[in-house]
């Protein structure tokens, strides 16, 4: 006997800001919280993503960090602020504070990692901030952490004028491990040429959620206009989000060939929409239109692709059919 699928899942995710959440992002202004993204929402306002894992047993937000323990998953957030602008420093202390957190709990894998900051296309070559930031990330992981990596996301924020700058590092984890999902167009990241930066970033392209019960879910990451690891349609936001949906496409199709379930774009549970220019808003929203994906699971917001030629990315969370 099967049991309903809301009632077996063991994550599911709203628009609403309802009930117990394991992970309430926010994307509103106001004062800085590990879950407020620095991203403000495009289009409507008021728009949060919850995700729920069942009853939550503990959770505390404090010192720039949160987390809350459900039965399968745990959420841990942290915040570490940039002294005197050095990026590097502060992703290196959060990955640390974050596997030494994350490790000895009874949710010891990382799945699915949010990583935010500010002026993250800022220096030049190997001093740009974004690739300061992988350099941070490598060297504050341990050896399991790119053994897979987890799925991820990095995106660069607005600045707040009255707050400190600071490296924001959101992560879902988990009692068992996923199944790390790489992407059949896309080059490995952990395998891009020297021309991206001194160290390659850790992350995986996907992740495939709870294989084992009848509600898998997939979790894309950040996915970008890139195939192989060229970046693609420079200067033309409405074919970047065309690819980018190529190749969300393809990935979805890679965790259908996984786990022998499909993973139809009408299943698509949230899909977020980050756009380097806001003004590209009506663009983005009828590209999305054509795509199959329900318009009210979409969220744009405000955010800058850590390629600076690049103005568009996408990741969402996707329901087996
Ligand atoms: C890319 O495909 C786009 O450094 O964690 C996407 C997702 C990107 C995650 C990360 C970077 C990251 O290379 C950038």
């Amino acid at each position: 006997m099967t049991s309903p699928p809301a009632a077996s899942a063991r994550l599911r995710i709203t628009h609403t800001d309802d009930g117990d959440a394991l992970i309430r992002f926010d994307f509103g202004s106001g004062p800085a919280s590990p879950l407020r993204i620095p991203c403000p929402a495009l289009g409507a306002s008021g728009l949060c993503e919850t995700w729920h894992g069942g009853e939550i047993t503990e959770s505390a937000e404090t010192c720039g960090a949160a987390w809350a323990h459900g039965e399968h998953y745990a959420l841990v957030a942290i915040s570490v602020e940039e002294v005197g602008g050095d990026v590097e420093h502060a992703a290196e202390l959060a990955y640390e504070r974050l596997l030494t957190c994350v490790r000895p709990s009874a949710h010891p894998f990382l799945l699915r990692i949010w990583n935010y900051f500010g002026a993250i296309n800022d220096g030049d070559g190997d001093g740009e901030r974004y690739r300061r930031f992988c350099v941070g990330r490598a060297r504050g992981v341990d050896g399991m952490f790119n053994d897979p990596p987890p799925a991820a996301t990095a995106i660069g924020g607005d600045i707040d004028p009255d707050g400190a700058a600071c490296v924001q590092v959101i992560a879902l984890c988990a009692r068992a491990p996923a199944i790390a999902l790489e992407n059949p167009r896309q080059t490995p990241a952990w395998r891009y040429p020297r021309e991206f930066g001194p160290v390659s970033p850790g992350f995986s392209r996907g992740a495939l959620l709870d294989a084992d019960t009848d509600r898998p879910r997939l979790l894309a990451s950040g996915t970008a206009s890139i195939v192989g690891h060229v970046s693609q349609h420079v200067g033309n936001v409405a074919a970047q989000l065309r690819e980018s949906l190529a190749n969300l496409d393809s990935l979805l199709a890679e965790g259908e060939k996984k786990c022998g379930r499909a993973f139809p774009l009408v299943n698509c549970e949230t899909l977020r929409v980050y756009l380097r220019h806001s003004d590209d808003l009506v663009l983005a929203q009828a590209v999305i239109r054509d795509s199959g994906i329900p318009a009210e699971q979409v969220l744009y917001l405000r955010g800058d692709v850590c390629r600076r030629e690049l103005d568009v990315e996408i990741e969402g969370v996707f329901v087996a059919a």
